[in-house]
């Protein structure tokens, strides 16, 4: 979980972009890099490459301080979703405070899809995340392409699943500030009950939120 040092008044948060690849994980870090204005944005780092001695992920630093003078840090990670990168993966999972699993909506890859969900299950296991507790969302990705699951149908197959379902075209901005926004408010319930959150720094729910997203988090141009 996520690190808090007393002595830099500091809390550093991991958020990881899991699922299968090319469902559009680097495409949503991307959109978020375009709209956000949080107080600290670093620049967001793409490490792809198809050397596969090389770590395939992508990289976006967010920042705030409270009023009380808490720094909080953030950083976006995506996974490598290729089949053979588990161990890159299993390492960018390791710590995780908050996950969105990016499923491709497209009707053709239902099965990479459960693959990758039923592979991040393996991989919380691995690293000891408890997946009941940890502040995650699903989102199904792609929605403007023609051969795609129906909402209904995505809503039923995860009936009972206890993390919001997110439906997104990342390719033009649309949902991915919603999913980050969803998350955002689960990882600071998960946060205010392991730091008191509000009571120590008397930092709300929203404050949190609009401190990670600046002015994308009431309203502004999610769509362009
Ligand atoms: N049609 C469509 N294509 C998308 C969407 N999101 C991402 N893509 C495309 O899907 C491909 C893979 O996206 P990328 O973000 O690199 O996937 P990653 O492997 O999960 O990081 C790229 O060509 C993107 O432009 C979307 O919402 N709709
Ligand atoms: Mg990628």
């Amino acid at each position: 979980m996520a690190e808090f040092d007393n002595d830099t008044n500091r809390l550093t948060l991991k958020l990881v972009y899991y699922g299968p690849a090319q469902s559009g994980k680097t495409t949503n870090l991307m959109r978020l890099h375009d709209h956000l204005s949080p107080e600290f944005k670093g620049e967001m780092m793409v490490l792809d490459t198809h050397n596969d001695r090389t770590l395939f992920f992508d990289l976006l630093p967010l920042g705030f301080r409270t009023p009380s003078g808490l720094l909080i840090k953030c950083k976006l990670l995506t996974v490598p979703g290729q089949v053979v990168h588990d161990s890159t993966r299993k390492a960018i999972l390791s710590r995780a405070d908050g996950v969105v699993f990016v499923a491709d909506s497209q009707v053709n890859q239902r099965t990479n899809n459960a693959e990758s969900f039923a592979n991040f299950e393996h991989n919380c296991a691995r690293v000891g995340l408890d997946l009941e507790r940890l502040p995650a969302v699903i989102q199904y990705n792609k929605r403007d392409l023609p051969a795609i699951v129906s909402e209904a149908e995505v809503r039923a197959s995860w009936q009972g699943a206890p993390w919001p379902l997110c439906f997104s075209t990342a390719l033009v901005g649309h949902g991915v500030l919603e999913t980050f926004a969803q998350l955002l408010s689960q990882l600071y319930l998960r946060l205010d009950l392991e730091w008191q959150l509000g009571q120590a720094q008397g930092l709300t729910s929203a404050a949190f939120v609009q401190g990670l997203m600046g002015n994308a988090a009431t309203g502004g141009d999610v769509h362009g």
